[in-house]
């Protein structure tokens, strides 16, 4: 139809004010949801993957180091292999590839497996990988933890032999304090122990203690620290009501404790365990933990990550947990 000029100007007013609104109110919706910050969890879609370890290395990319379920699953039995994931903006995350399986470890039982949670630190230029891994076929009484070390954080790791004189226990954690002192935890069905790592990261310096004060411990130790206060958190045994575990968290003023028990900061997912890693990244706090959204099935879990926030008085709050519904398993998304 023909306009005369006015009546263009007209038009085209009239259609940038029609689209200045539509922004606005997309905007004002993008901030509103920017609360929950909906990214896309599962992050790791192209292997079934659990318990992740994060931490933010030299290189300034945030390094994710989970334990993998094999389908089908036999409970966690079967899982074997670690690959490590990496970002650089908490959306686009890459698989690096897998770095470690049950046959490359020397005293390691030979029907595999129990390849379970992990966790990752680095030291003098030097990248030191925790695993457990049982060195017999009474796995639940043969548990050793693993160190394989490597000069890059996502490659080229070798196991250098286990730590020495620890009960057979489960779910390393290593904390590296600021002024470089790295701290030892670990532990499973009610028992949580920690104590001194030497400079050379694989022996113990002194003798492990228990971890006081925790309340419900089950498994899954964390340590962090946030405005010089030490966190331990863990998943605790909310799965002997019928539930399904959730997330909580102590603190200290000192990193062995003893410890002030603060509560919840992630109710039960969907998935039977929960196991998490807290890790500030480009000045955002986030906890991650794994659910069984992509599978249905406790055994075939899923990465997962949301922002933490703290309360002034030092609390964590409890994380709003997000999902992106159309997700899938995808062999090739995370390539
Ligand atoms: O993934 C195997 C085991 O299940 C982990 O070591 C535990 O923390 C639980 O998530």
């Amino acid at each position: 139809m023909y306009l005369s000029n006015s009546s263009r100007k007209v038009n085209v007013t009239r259609k940038e004010i029609k689209w200045s609104i539509v922004t606005i109110i997309v905007l004002f919706i993008g901030l509103l949801s920017n609360k929950t910050y909906a990214q896309g969890n599962p992050i790791i879609r192209d292997i079934y993957s659990a318990d992740p370890s994060a931490h933010v290395w030299k290189d300034g990319r945030l390094y994710v180091y989970p334990s993998h379920d094999v389908a089908p699953p036999r409970g966690c039995d079967l899982m074997d292999k670690y690959h490590v994931y990496s970002t650089d903006d908490m959306v686009h995350w890459r698989d690096e590839g897998q770095i470690l399986e049950s046959s490359q470890v020397p005293w390691g039982r030979k029907e595999g497996g129990f390849m379970w949670a992990p966790d990752c630190a680095y030291k003098n230029g030097t990248y030191y990988y925790y695993f457990p891994h049982p060195s017999g076929t009474e796995w639940n009484k043969t548990w050793k933890i693993g160190v394989a070390t490597s000069k890059y954080p996502a490659k080229d790791f070798k196991v250098q032999g286990y730590i020495k004189g620890l009960d057979p226990m489960i779910d390393p954690c290593v904390f590296v304090d600021d002024d470089g002192q790295a701290y030892f935890y670990y532990g499973g069905g009610g028992k949580c122990m920690g104590g001194k790592l030497k400079d050379n990261m694989m022996e113990i310096d002194g003798a492990m203690q228990p971890m006081q004060g925790l309340h419900d411990f089950h498994e899954a130790s964390w340590v962090h620290k946030y405005k010089g206060m030490y966190y331990l958190s863990y998943s605790d045994n909310h799965d002997s009501s019928g539930h399904h575990n959730r997330m909580c968290y102590a603190v200290s003023k000192s990193p062995l404790g003893p410890w002030t028990y603060k509560g919840i900061y992630i109710d039960p997912t969907d998935s039977y365990t929960d196991h998490g890693s807290i890790v500030e990244y480009k000045g955002q706090w986030y906890a991650f933990y794994h659910t069984s959204v992509l599978s249905g099935n406790d055994w075939l879990r899923s990465v997962c990550v949301d922002k933490l926030y703290y309360n002034p008085d030092g609390t964590i709050k409890p994380v709003i947990l997000t999902q992106d519904k159309s997700a899938k398993f995808d062999p090739d998304y995370n390539k």
